[in-house]
This record gives C-alpha cells, sequence and structure tokens, in this order.
C-alpha cells in the first residue's frame, strides 16, 4: 500500500479523498491556495502545503508546484480527484516518468479514450454500440454523403473534446460549410486539435453512464448504471441509480459493454462509460471519463462498495477485492448536487459567508461536503458546496427522504439550489421517472404553465 499519497484538489473531493486514506492508514498531504487556507481538506490531511494564489492556472493547474510538493513531502502517489488535473493524460505521464503513483488509469489509456474518434473506433472493434458516425472529417463532402446517408440532424464534434465542449448541431445542407469551419477553428483553440468527426444527432436521449473498476491483473467489474439526464448545459444537477429505464437485461449487457470498452484500452482503475439511450430503448457508447466522479456516491449507496477506497487499493497494486458475483445492487439513490448559486437569477454563483449551517441526517442519508458554520465560499471555484445523497428501498422512498432531507438542510448567509432540487423531487414527470436530457427545459415551460394556471 502507499506509503503517503498527495491530494491534489479541494473541496468535498478532497475531503472524501483524505476520508479513504485515512480509514486505510495511510498518511495524507493535501495542497491549497491562498483563497482556500481554511478549508476544511486543510485541516483533515496529515500534512498541508500552499501551492500558490487563488487562480487555479497558478495553483490546482500548476504541474511544477504541485510537484514540488510532492518531493518535498516524499509522496509515493497523487489522487487527482475530478477536474483539475484529472484527465490530463500529460500530467499522468509526468507522475509516470517520476514514479509517483497517478491513482487513474495509465497516461496510454486515457489518451487513447481521450481520442473520441479512436475511441470510436475501439468500441467498433469490441462489439461496443456506437451511434453511426465517420473518422476524422477532411472536406465537407464527406459531410454532406454521411448525412445523406443517415439523414438530418447530423452532429459535428471535436475528436479532443468531450463533456459537451465542441459539438455543432446541423439540421440541413445549408449549415454544413459554416459550421465545419467553426467547429475546426473552436477545437483547435479549445483542444489545441482541429480534428472533428461527424455523428448521427440523437434527439432527447437519456445520458445512462455505468461505473466500472478494473485491476492490474486485468481483472473487471462493473456497479451498474446512474442517470444523470438532469442537467442543465452539461452541469448534472441531480444523479440517481439504478436508472428508472433500464431494465435488468439490458444492465447486464450495458455492464459488460463497458467492461469490453475497459479491457480495450488495458484500462486500470475507476472509471465511467457514458452511453446515450434513445426512445426504442437502444443504446449507444459516447465517452469514457477516466475519473472519479462526482456522482460516484450514488452507486456506493446501492452497492455498499466504497469506490475510493477500490480505487487507491488497485492503483497501490492489490487485486480487486470483489468478483462481479458479489456485486448485488440494492434499493435505489438520489444525489442532489448543492451549489451556492441562485436558480432565478440564471444560476448566479453566491459565494460569500455561512452565516448559519446545520445538516439533515438519519437513516439513508449522507452528505458529502467541505463546508461548516463560518466557511466562506471563495468566488474562484466550482460553486458545488456539497451533495446530498439518500437512499430508499425503492425509487420513491428515496425520492420522499432526499425530500425531507432538503427541507431539513440549513444554509444561511449565501443562496443555495436547495429549494430548487425540492421542487424537482415532487415534479410529477420527475416522480413518473420518464424523462430525458430535456427534463429541465420542459420543466421551466410546465413552470410557467402551472403558474398562469395558479393566477386564473
Ligand atoms: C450527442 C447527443 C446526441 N447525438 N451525440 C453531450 C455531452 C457529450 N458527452 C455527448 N453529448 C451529446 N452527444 C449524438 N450523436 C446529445 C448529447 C447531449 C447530451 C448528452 C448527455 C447529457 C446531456 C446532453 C445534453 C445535450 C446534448
Amino acid at each position: 500500500m502507499f506509503r503517503k499519497v498527495l491530494v491534489a484538489n479541494r473541496g468535498e473531493i478532497s475531503v472524501r479523498i483524505i476520508r479513504a486514506c485515512r480509514e486505510l492508514g495511510i498518511p495524507t498531504v493535501a495542497v491549497y491556495s491562498e483563497a482556500d487556507a481554511n478549508s476544511l481538506h486543510v485541516r483533515l490531511a496529515t500534512d498541508a502545503y500552499c501551492i500558490g494564489p487563488a487562480d487555479s492556472a497558478k495553483s490546482y493547474l500548476s504541474i511544477p508546484a504541485i510537484m514540488s510538493v510532492a518531493e518535498i513531502a516524499g509522496v509515493d502517489a497523487i489522487h487527482p480527484g475530478y477536474g483539475f488535473l484529472s484527465e490530463r493524460a500529460d500530467f499522468a505521464e509526468i507522475c509516470e516518468q517520476h514514479s509517483i503513483k497517478f491513482i487513474g488509469p495509465s497516461s496510454t489509456s486515457m489518451k487513447k479514450m481521450g481520442d473520441k474518434a479512436n475511441a470510436r473506433k475501439t468500441m467498433i472493434d469490441n462489439d461496443v454500440p456506437v451511434i453511426p458516425g465517420t473518422g476524422i472529417i477532411h472536406d465537407v463532402k464527406e459531410i454532406k454523403k454521411f448525412a445523406k446517408k443517415v439523414g438530418y440532424p447530423i452532429i459535428l464534434k471535436a475528436t479532443a473534446g468531450g463533456g459537451g465542449k465542441g459539438m455543432r448541431i446541423i439540421r440541413n445542407d445549408s449549415e454544413i460549410d459554416t459550421n465545419f469551419s467553426l467547429c475546426r477553428t473552436e477545437a483547435k483553440k479549445a483542444f489545441g486539435n482541429p480534428d472533428v468527426y461527424c455523428e448521427k444527432f440523437l434527439e432527447h436521449p437519456r445520458h445512462i453512464e455505468v461505473q466500472i473498476i478494473g485491476d492490474k491483473y486485468g481483472h473487471y467489474i462493473y456497479l451498474g448504471e446512474r442517470d444523470c439526464s438532469i442537467q442543465r448545459r452539461h452541469q448534472k444537477l441531480l444523479e440517481e441509480a439504478p436508472s428508472p429505464a433500464i431494465d435488468e437485461r439490458t444492465r447486464k449487457k450495458m455492464g459488460e459493454a463497458a467492461i469490453r470498452a475497459a479491457k480495450a484500452v488495458k484500462y486500470e482503475g475507476v472509471g465511467t462509460c457514458e452511453f446515450l439511450l434513445d426512445k426504442d430503448g437502444k443504446w449507444y457508447f459516447m465517452e469514457m471519463n477516466t475519473r472519479i466522479q462526482v456522482e460516484h456516491c450514488v452507486t456506493e449507496m446501492i452497492s455498499q462498495i466504497d469506490i475510493v477506497r477500490e480505487q487507491i487499493r488497485v492503483a497501490s497494486g492489490e487485486k480487486l477485492g470483489y468478483k462481479q458475483r458479489d456485486i448485488i445492487l440494492k434499493g435505489h439513490a438520489i444525489e442532489c448536487r448543492i451549489n451556492a448559486e441562485n436558480p432565478s437569477k440564471d444560476f448566479l454563483p453566491c459565494p460569500g459567508t455561512i452565516e448559519g449551517y446545520v445538516q439533515p441526517g438519519g437513516f439513508g442519508v449522507r452528505v458529502d461536503s467541505h463546508v461548516y458554520p463560518g466557511y466562506t465560499i471563495p468566488p474562484y471555484y466550482d460553486s458545488m458546496i456539497g451533495k446530498l445523497i439518500c437512499w430508499g428501498e425503492n425509487r420513491n422512498q428515496a425520492r420522499r427522504r432526499i425530500y425531507q432531507a432538503l427541507k431539513e438542510y440549513v444554509v444561511i448567509g449565501v443562496d443555495t439550489t436547495i429549494p430548487f432540487h425540492q421542487s424537482i423531487i415532487e415534479d410529477e414527470v420527475f416522480i413518473s421517472g420518464k424523462f430525458d436530457t430535456s427534463f429541465l427545459e420542459d420543466f421551466y415551460k410546465r413552470a410557467i404553465k402551472t403558474n398562469l394556471k395558479k393566477k386564473k
């Protein structure tokens, strides 16, 4: 097992990782920016080092600053958490060159999944369904030909993109030229690579993702799926497991496909295969997230497996602690991301001091957070102040439990998304479980209609 782990992150995920290390008996090193001196992760870690100013480019994203601390503190592993350096193959490579274990996949696996056109090809070769699409586009004529074959709409995607960045929908012939040139320019600017490819565009899909874990001995397990369809501008608001749209047979098929995807790139560690599910129940691989994700907790609640602990164990070279037959998914879990934002001001971030704070609790209630009464939320980073996760024997029980927990949750001094989550939880379409990635737009439209009715 590791001697000492550096946690190259901040906020709730650094707290989550430090807790897992403490349980494993591993000392931890926190890094923090000048704006985070009072953060909980600094208190909970064995040691803490300031790595620079508030600006994350000069602190949490500074590879020299982090590698210097790694050397001075004498760590043998770095956990990148999510965001920041977590999906930077160049960082994983630097760690490899310095004999420091990057707690995540190898830089080679990361690069193979990071190139989306290449990943599509790998999936096709391994019987993982993908949306009809093309390789890298060299000429607009290829786009026209593809559109003729599959019909409009189609979508252009940057091969170096992902997570919704660098995409353009094309709805007719006249939109090809400008979209091709704009997409390439944007891709070059955002990712340093102008290459784009084409796919048939699926309207109103559900976003389903499968959690997998692999060890360095080629053993893999899947922990079922999460439904992440409730998003706003590619930012998830609420996630649940299992998905109300997936039956036992599909779960197994998707899980096995996710493992084939991981095996194809010799993937080690925890990862997530993202799929889109269409109206007819057909599903397709989209991309693989090569990090621990914000929403991993809903899977932990239904599988009773500590995913971060397992991630650290397999990274250190230990064997996966479970076989597929050990994995028994039980009940239902829902997670609400609590952000210091105002939904009625277009989700405007609301940094500031938390004057009063009371967390909910009780059976099946979990809060993962780094904040406390008197904590000041800095304006420089993500506005998530915590996650509320509730488990129930079934979806309705989980829903009722999280509704009560949201009511108990008191945050005074800043605006939060807590009331907004309450209205989602009691929304009739959410209750029905029949929704897709357009949920939020439809939710607003319904809210306007309901208000008009009330005024009458
Ligand atoms: C798509 C799609 C429809 N058709 N690809 C957005 C995030 C990125 N991982 C993939 N994304 C999409 N790719 C095809 N061929 C629709 C989306 C999409 C989406 C996907 C998941 C969750 C929310 C979304 C919101 C808008 C678009």
